[in-house]
C-alpha cells in the first residue's frame, strides 16, 4: 500500500543519512515503521552489523533485533556516560507517573550513537507524540541515551501542530498511581484521560514491557509552538518533555519529545 511503501522509503533514507558503519551502540525503537529501518540495517551485511550492538525500547523491538540476527543489547549494560564532560542539566520535569527525575542530560557524551524510532505525530518543530504503541517509557529511556535522535514516520504523521491527527497524549504510570494522575490531567484541561484497555487482545488494562499501565489524555491543539520555543533545548539535540496549555507551562513527562 502507499503508507507501507512511504514508511519503507522514510526509513531506507533515515538508514542511508544517519547509520553510519563507524556507530558501535545503535538505539532501535517499537512499532511498524522501525521494521523498516531494522530491515535496512540489516541490509548493510553482517561484516557491519556483528561489530555493533542494538538496543531495543521493549519486548517487540527485541524480537526484531533478534530475528534480524542483529547482536543485542540493553540499555542497562552500556558503558557509563562520561560525566565529566557532561554537563547536568537541571531537573528537566518530575515525571509523576513513574516517580522518576528526568535529569536534562546535556552534551553529546552520551551511550549510544544513534536510536531510530517512530511516532504517532510530529510538528514542523519535529516535537513528537509517541505512545501509540505502548513502548514510550524505555522508548525515551533510548532516545535521552542517543547522540542523534532519528524519527521515521510517514506524511500521515506530519501535522501544523500536535494533537491535529493523533488526539490524545500516552502517559505511562503505575496503577497505583491512575486515580492521581487522572485528576491532574483533568485540572491541566484534558478532557476525558483513561486508561488505555487491552479490548479483545487482553481483558482489562494495557500492560506495558514494564508492568505499567497507559493514561491517554485527549488535548485541544492548544500547545503553542512559540510556547514550546522558550524552553532550553540543552545541547540542541535534545528538549525536554514538556506540555504547554492554555500558555500555562506545565512540566510533565507526557510523551511530548521535542528533538532539536
Ligand atoms: O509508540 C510509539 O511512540 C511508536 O513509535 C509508535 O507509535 C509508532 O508506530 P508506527 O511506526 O507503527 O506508526
Amino acid at each position: 500500500t502507499g503508507i507501507e511503501a512511504a514508511k519503507q522509503r522514510a526509513a531506507f533514507k533515515a538508514v542511508d543519512d544517519h547509520f553510519s558503519p563507524t556507530y558501535r551502540y545503535i538505539g532501535i525503537g517499537s512499532g511498524s515503521t522501525v521494521v523498516y529501518v531494522v530491515q535496512a540495517i540489516a541490509a548493510k551485511g553482517r561484516a557491519i552489523t556483528d561489530r555493533q550492538i542494538f538496543v531495543p525500547t521493549g519486548d517487540q523491538s527485541k524480537q526484531l533485533i533478534i530475528e534480524a540476527g542483529l547482536p543485542l543489547g540493553s540499555i542497562d549494560s552500556l558503558p557509563p556516560v562520561e560525566t565529566s564532560q557532561t554537563q547536568m542539566g537541571g531537573v528537566t520535569a518530575l515525571n509523576v507517573a513513574t516517580g522518576l527525575q528526568d535529569l536534562g542530560l546535556k552534551g553529546k557524551r552520551q551511550s549510544l550513537d544513534v536510536a531510530f524510532d517512530g511516532a504517532d505525530e510530529i510538528d514542523e518543530d519535529l516535537n513528537c507524540i509517541k505512545g501509540g504503541g505502548a513502548c514510550l517509557f524505555q522508548e525515551k529511556l533510548v532516545a535521552t541515551s542517543a547522540k542523534k535522535f532519528v524519527v521515521v514516520a510517514d506524511y500521515r504523521k506530519l501535522q501544523p501542530r500536535l494533537l491535529t491527527g493523533w488526539k490524545t497524549i500516552p502517559i505511562e504510570i503505575s496503577r497505583l498511581s491512575a486515580p492521581k494522575i487522572k485528576r491532574e490531567l483533568i485540572t491541566l484541561g484534558s478532557t476525558d484521560p483513561s486508561i488505555r484497555q487491552g479490548g479483545s487482545a487482553k481483558a482489562g488494562p494495557v500492560v506495558t514491557d514494564n508492568g505499567m499501565w497507559i493514561i491517554d489524555a485527549p488535548f485541544p491543539p492548544l500547545i503553542l509552538q512559540s510556547d514550546l520555543k522558550g524552553h532550553d533545548k540543552g545541547d540542541g539535540e535534545h528538549g525536554t518533555w514538556e506540555v504547554h496549555n492554555l500558555g500555562r507551562r506545565i512540566k510533565r513527562i507526557v510523551g511530548v519529545f521535542e528533538v532539536g
